[in-house]
């Protein structure tokens, strides 16, 4: 099902010739409104006019949200003030959080790239949305309430967490999709497991979209499993309108990179060098139609690689496989680089394992995995432990190339998160 046939399925150079079009007219709006752009662009010696291909893209700066924080509040605007229609914000680790405009325009463009994205996974005007990204300065739950009530969709602005109460409305309003966060979404498997709930013969859901967060395949299987219906990969980012951005179609393999609203480059990330075609390395975006804030390759440090085969569903937009982490997700473990989703992949892979996990480290470079074991399964025998802690961190230390401690926990024991959640506890003493 397509919601733009025609722009969905444009042929390849008549797509190019569409994106260098907007490149260029992004070019302009930056170097006439923004300051930022105006001195990069005069350090680097590069002008509008030499923008003659979509190669030239590379003669072009990056961005890095780092420069983000550094023109806050309203540096980067590119239209007056008056201009602009919704705020969102986007909290990092440290310091200010990045503020995102948008204008008339961009909201709606925002909005049309979720309906897109919906009806590419077959939701229709008849489907019933429970909206649990969280509402409010997140562009989660926002950006997608506009784009499913696009399609026609009835939509319940749920937002997360309190499950008794999303039960209820799923129950009573027969809700067939969501939209969440795959922490979230092995909660509410959880939850449904321990209140009776079977969902594939007591509700009527059929789809969630799920991301803000990375997760590994054996995790979307799971939630897969205990919510009884299919996930799709929901990928985006602030600095880009939020979700909508990349989704999956019915073929689920691989999200469709939305092409003709940015202009997608793989880089390596410790030189800014493109990588080859298909390998994997950082995605780097270049809006096509912001007007309030456009951004020139944006570094957003996801670590990803593009599908260069054309999908089986006939959309010309190409595909990123699942994101495999953040280069700056990257943890130094007694001097190897280690990402926490090769652990979550190990992890989800091991039958006996439950729905979360959190990695410690401590004093001088310990390791400890600590895992919930999954609720049913296990006969409450020690050896079953024992074997299974044996068999994970000797699984990990294949992964990983260093072997940790594995503490197995009951079900429910750790802390879970109904927004992004945080994987990595930090208190070395190095
Ligand atoms: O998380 C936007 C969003 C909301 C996307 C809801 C999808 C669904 P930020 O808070 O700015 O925006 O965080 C963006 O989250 O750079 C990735 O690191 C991560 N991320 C988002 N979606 C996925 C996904 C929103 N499907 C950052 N898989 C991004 C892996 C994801 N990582």
């Amino acid at each position: 099902m397509f919601w733009d046939r025609k722009i969905e399925t444009l042929d390849r150079p008549a797509l190019e010739q569409l994106q260098l079009q907007r490149l260029q007219k992004t070019v302009r709006r930056v170097a006439a409104h923004v300051p930022f752009y105006r001195e990069k662009f005069a350090e680097l010696g590069v002008r509008p006019r030499d923008i003659h291909s979509l190669d030239d893209l590379r003669r072009l700066p990056f961005t890095t949200s780092a420069d983000l924080r550094a023109n806050y509040p309203t540096g980067l605007l590119a239209v007056p003030l008056d201009d602009a229609l919704r705020l969102h914000t986007s909290s990092g680790t440290t310091g200010k959080p990045k503020a995102l405009f948008f204008s008339r325009q961009d909201v709606d463009n925002a909005a049309e790239l979720c309906a897109r994205s919906f009806v590419m996974s077959g939701v229709t005007k008849k489907d019933v949305f429970q909206n649990m990204m969280t509402y409010g300065m997140f562009t989660g739950a926002l950006v997608t309430h506009y784009g499913a009530e696009k399609v026609g969709c009835l939509v319940i602005p749920a937002g997360p967490g309190n499950s008794e109460r999303q039960l209820m409305l799923m129950q009573d309003f027969r809700t067939t999709f969501i939209h969440l966060t795959p922490s979230y979404a092995l909660y509410l498997a959880t939850f449904l497991e321990k209140h009776g709930v079977n969902p594939r013969r007591d509700l009527a859901l059929r789809k969630a979209f799920v991301g803000a967060e990375p997760y590994t395949e054996g995790t979307c299987r799971k939630i897969e499993h205990g919510l009884g219906l299919d996930v799709y990969n929901s990928y985006g980012l602030s600095e880009m309108n939020g979700p909508g951005v990349a989704f999956e179609c019915e073929q689920k393999h691989g999200m469709h990179l939305w092409e003709d609203h940015f202009l997608i480059e793989i880089i390596n990330p410790a030189t800014g060098e493109p990588v080859k075609a298909g390998e994997p390395g950082e995605l780097v975006l270049t809006t096509l139609t912001r007007e309030a804030m456009p951004l020139l390759r944006y570094r957003t440090r996801d670590i990803t690689s593009i599908i260069t085969k054309p999908c089986r569903c006939g959309r010309t937009h190409r595909r990123l496989h699942r994101i495999t982490g953040r280069s700056d997700d990257m943890l130094i473990v007694r001097g190897v680089n280690i990402y926490p989703q090769q652990i979550e992949r190990v992890l989800m892979a091991q039958s006996g394992v439950g729905r979360n996990y959190l990695i410690s480290l401590e004093g001088l470079d310990e390791m400890t995995i600590k895992v919930e074991l999954a609720e049913a399964g296990f006969e409450g025998q020690v050896e079953q432990l024992v074997k299974l802690q044996s068999q994970l961190a000797e699984k990990l230390r294949t992964e990983i190339l260093i072997k940790p401690l594995v503490q197995l926990l009951p079900p429910g024991s750790l802390p879970v998160s109904e927004g992004k959640t945080k994987r990595v506890i930090d208190n070395r003493k190095l």
